[in-house]
């Protein structure tokens, strides 16, 4: 069976971008490769964090990993933090890409722009991801279509790595779904929705209440035109709202905008298709917060699996690459 891994960041409120984006195909995955989940606690220290939220965040998000279907069981779901391959592999990988790489990812252009306190770690952050990627022989990476980058990046340092010091690591290849994989914010359609950039009303959390989805699509941006019309480029609020609801209700953004006339009513049955896609998530994840202890058990041994595949990867890498062995 092949190999999926993937990664998010314990860093805000997870939205409805990264359940159409990644979370459901992380899902949908399970059943036919052996799947490996992360929370990359690690990669939330890249920008100013506090302590204390991030112990929440992090264990709130492996919660709701579980909620949207992520079976322990089946899956390895672990949090980045808990091994030490990671941090360790990820020297090797800073040492095998390139200054002038790094210098060209666009995530690390977004978030260092305009801010009073650029970390070294956000610049070397896609070696950390590469590293996360390439200690489990992964084949395939299900992410929305921002990582590309980062994922083609790990690609060519495993094969650079491969070719400098004989085979090591398995090449691995994004998987981008067609539809949800840009999920934009519902204020400022020509921003992809997020958990820590743009602003409360342009992203709908898996958390909201439907009160609140209702709203926040009540008031979503769309233009001064009236027709209700998949075209990305003239109509991006529209469009967005149109592939939202394409894909929660399992149809093409054009498909999806058959028979519906009017923005209000656009607006009204996206948030329904939301609602109802939410709901049991909600409810499998208040259930899940009120037993913590549960959700520690949970990642122990997640992380006991990750780090039977994590750590002969290591070994061999170690030896390849001419360091003594331990
Ligand atoms: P942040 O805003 O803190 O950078 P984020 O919302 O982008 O976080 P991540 O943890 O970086 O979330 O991403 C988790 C997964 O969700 C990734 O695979 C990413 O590609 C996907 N994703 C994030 N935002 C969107 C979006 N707006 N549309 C589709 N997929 C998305
Ligand atoms: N950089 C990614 C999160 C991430 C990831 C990974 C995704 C960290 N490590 C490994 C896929 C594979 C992001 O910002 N969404």
């Amino acid at each position: 069976m092949a190999r999926v891994f993937s990664g998010i960041k314990p860093t805000g409120s997870v939205h409805l971008g990264n359940l159409l984006g990644a979370l459901r195909h992380w899902v949908a995955m399970q059943d036919e490769h052996q799947a490996v989940y992360c929370v990359v606690d690690l990669h939330a220290l890249t920008v100013p964090h506090d302590p204390d939220e991030l112990r929440r965040a992090t264990r709130s998000l492996a919660q709701m990993l579980v909620a949207v279907g992520i079976d322990p069981e089946r899956s390895t779901l672990f949090v980045q933090g808990h091994l030490t391959e990671h941090t360790e592999c990820a020297w090797v990988m800073e040492c095998t890409s390139a200054f002038g790489e790094l210098r060209r990812m666009t995530q690390f252009k977004d978030k260092s722009d305009g801010s009073d306190f650029v970390s070294g770690g956000l610049f070397t952050y896609p070696a950390l991801q590469a590293a996360d990627i390439l200690l489990y022989d992964t084949d395939q990476v299900p992410v929305g279509e921002d990582q590309r980058q980062h994922i083609e990046l790990a690609r060519d340092i495993a094969v650079r790595f491969n070719g400098r010091y004989g085979d090591t690591f398995v090449v691995p290849e994004a998987v981008i779904p067609p539809a949800g994989a840009r999920v934009m914010d519902l204020q400022y359609p020509e921003i992809k929705m997020s958990k820590s950039d743009g602003g409360e009303q342009g992203a709908i959390l898996l958390l909201d209440d439907p009160a609140m989805i209702a709203k926040k699509f009540k008031r979503a941006v769309t233009d001064s035109e009236t027709e209700v019309r998949f075209d990305p480029t003239s109509k991006p609020g529209v469009s967005n709202l149109l592939s939202i609801l394409g894909a929660a209700t399992g149809q093409s953004p054009a498909t999806a905008a058959v028979g519906i006339e009017r923005y209000g009513d656009l607006k009204a049955a996206t948030a329904e298709a939301v609602i109802s896609l939410l709901r049991p998530i909600q409810d499998r994840y208040h259930e899940l917060a009120a037993d913590p202890a549960e959700t520690d058990r949970l990642l122990a041994m997640g992380a006991d699996k990750a780090r039977s595949i994590a750590s002969p990867t290591l070994d061999r890498v170690r030896d390849n690459l001419g360091l003594l062995s331990r």
